[in-house]
């Protein structure tokens, strides 16, 4: 409906969303933090929801009109608290590292310390990154990873907690393939009377789809994002708890937001109500087997897998013995129409723009459809690219399963 306005109004606009949707149909993406939301979730994002400001909360707006925005949003908490089983969910921000800032400025004063994974060890930016402002606001100090197992060093964390005594402890990360100790952490946080924080932006669809195990109820504030694993529109949220709750939501607004997008919040209602079906349930579980297989596979050609595989969606392939940069893999993978990214590994000696690793994720091939056999496949396809062999069959291939395999 919307696109023939377009194609008359805008037709240059026009041409680039098309050809947007022409690659992402003709291509596979295994970019761990990417998925494709559903043309409900899309419908609710475009819908006139996006024309209205709604300062404030449902029930107490700084303007007229919002009854709509007032139910919109008091339904798309109600299924966030049920999704997670949480006591309380904000969803209005705009994006995971506003949550985050959010989320801190809730409990903390710049100046407090905040320690959490390091950035070179699959952190996250808005976890007191240098650059970020969570890393100028607050005083961050940052964990690392064993080198040697890739693994988080837990006594690493409670010797520095208890070195520096952080008002917030962080878990959580961009590219972790392991399970993380909720229960450790936690104790941990008790130690020094820190708050803890989870960051579940990469695993929340997983954890939503019981494939994960849930850091609700065990940790302070649960932060994400709406659009990876948990396929919804690009967005973030905050759940927490009763005693919380006041602080987080004026954290959020007036604290770091205007005006909520109450069609992104749509979204997010539309997004937990398709999580909430236990069709959802199939998908977590299948997008976790599907990443141990595409990691046994690769293996099985000889690739090295950061701590020998996976718990969740995503695989972090050290690249060293292969003789080839991230950098490279990455460009030599797109050029067949395999969407990855390069990314560090623990030690790893070369810059972030380079890297010796590579992220791959399974939640988008999966809501296509693809199940083991194609990650057989798919691992296949893979090695045949990087070792340089029969490129234009393997560009040929990847065409007939991105056919096979549509988009929802
Ligand atoms: N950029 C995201 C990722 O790729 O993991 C994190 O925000």
């Amino acid at each position: 409906m919307g696109t023939k306005q377009l194609e008359t109004v805008d037709p240059e606009v026009a041409g680039l969303c098309r050809r947007e949707a022409e690659r992402q149909a003709s291509c596979l993406t295994l970019i761990a933090s990417e998925n494709h939301s559903s043309p409900a979730v899309r419908e609710a994002v475009a819908s006139l929801l996006t024309d209205k400001y709604a300062e404030g909360y449902p029930g107490r707006r700084y303007y007229g009109g919002c009854e709509v925005g007032d139910e919109v949003e008091r339904l798309a908490r109600n299924r966030a608290k049920e999704l997670f089983g949480a006591e309380t969910a904000n969803v209005q921000p705009h994006s995971g590292t506003q949550a985050n800032l959010a989320a801190y400025l809730a409990v903390m004063e710049p100046g407090d310390c905040l320690l959490g994974m390091s950035l070179n060890a699959g952190g996250h930016l808005s976890h007191g990154y240098e650059r970020n402002h969570t890393g100028r606001l607050f005083r961050a100090v940052h964990y690392g990873l064993d080198e040697s197992t890739g693994r988080i060093d837990y006594g690493e964390v409670e010797r520095l907690a208890k070195e520096h005594r952080p008002k917030v402890l962080v878990g959580g990360g961009s590219s972790y393939p392991r399970l993380i100790d909720w229960e450790r952490l936690r104790a941990i946080a008790d130690e020094v009377g820190a708050y803890l924080m989870a960051d579940i932006a990469h695993p929340a669809g997983l954890i939503a789809g019981k494939a994960l195990p849930s850091p609700v109820g065990i940790a302070d504030l649960v932060t994400m994002t709406t659009h990876k694993t948990l396929r919804g529109p690009r967005g973030g949220m905050i759940l927490s708890n009763k005693t919380l709750v006041k602080k987080v939501n004026s954290s959020v607004f007036p604290g770091g937001q205007g005006g909520p997008f109450l069609h992104a919040i749509a979204g997010k209602a539309v997004a937990f109500g398709e999580a909430l079906r236990p069709e959802f349930r199939d998908y977590a579980a299948r997008v976790v087997s599907n990443a141990c297989r595409l990691g046994t596979e690769l293996e099985a050609r000889g690739y090295d897998l950061v701590t020998g595989g996976t718990d969740t969606h995503c695989l972090l392939v050290d690249l060293r013995p292969k003789d080839l940069s991230g950098k490279e893999a990455e460009s030599r993978l797109l050029e067949v129409g395999i969407v990855v990214n390069k990314n560090l590994i623990p030690g790893d000696p070369r810059p972030a723009m380079e890297t010796s690793g590579l992220r791959l994720g399974t939640p988008a091939v999966t809501t296509r459809g693809m199940k083991e056999g194609e990650m057989a496949v798919l691992a296949d396809l893979i090695d045949r690219t990087l070792t340089g062999e029969d490129r234009e069959g393997v560009a040929a291939r990847v065409r007939e399963l991105a056919e096979a395999f549509p988009l929802p």
